[in-house]
């Protein structure tokens, strides 16, 4: 499967060393459209127009194409939001992981009945939660 990895970067880094663990963990089986999210090295300052354009049309593309969105959303991201509502325009199934013990999650995904919501709190448990689905 051709799987979208959606989470933070200009939103706040402080989870983009486990956003890279769980797309090596998902390359073990599948493709990962999204590698540069669990891109630890890559600053997040704000980018030319241009640039910015450039991964615009890139990541629309991708979630046009991908299977499944699975999104790690303990760290809110304006961008993160956007793809969420993209890809339930496009139809395609929606995993949204968080940990409540960290953030509250917006009423706006949790209260929406088309994305599916799993609460967890350790890398372990969201590793198994990544396989069942
Ligand atoms: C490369 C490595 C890290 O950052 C970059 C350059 N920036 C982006 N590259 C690719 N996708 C991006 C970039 N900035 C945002 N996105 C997309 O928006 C990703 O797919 C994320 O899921 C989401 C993050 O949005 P913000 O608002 O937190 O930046």
């Amino acid at each position: 499967m051709k799987i979208y990895f959606a989470g933070s970067i200009r939103g706040g880094q402080s989870d983009t060393a486990l956003y890279h663990e769980v797309i090596e963990h998902i390359k073990q089986k599948d493709t990962v459209l999204t590698e540069q999210v669990g891109d630890v090295y890559h600053s997040a300052k704000e980018g030319s127009f241009r640039d910015d354009a450039r991964i615009y049309e890139q990541d629309t593309a991708w979630l046009r194409q991908c299977d499944m969105v699975i999104a790690e959303c303990t760290t809110p991201s304006l961008g993160v939001g956007y793809e969420l509502a993209y890809a339930e325009k496009l139809n395609k199934p929606v995993h949204i992981f968080y940990r409540p013990s960290v953030c509250s999650l917006s009423a706006m995904l949790k209260g929406n009945p088309y994305f599916h919501i799993h609460a967890y709190e350790t890398k372990k448990e969201l590793l198994a939660l990544i396989d069942e689905i």
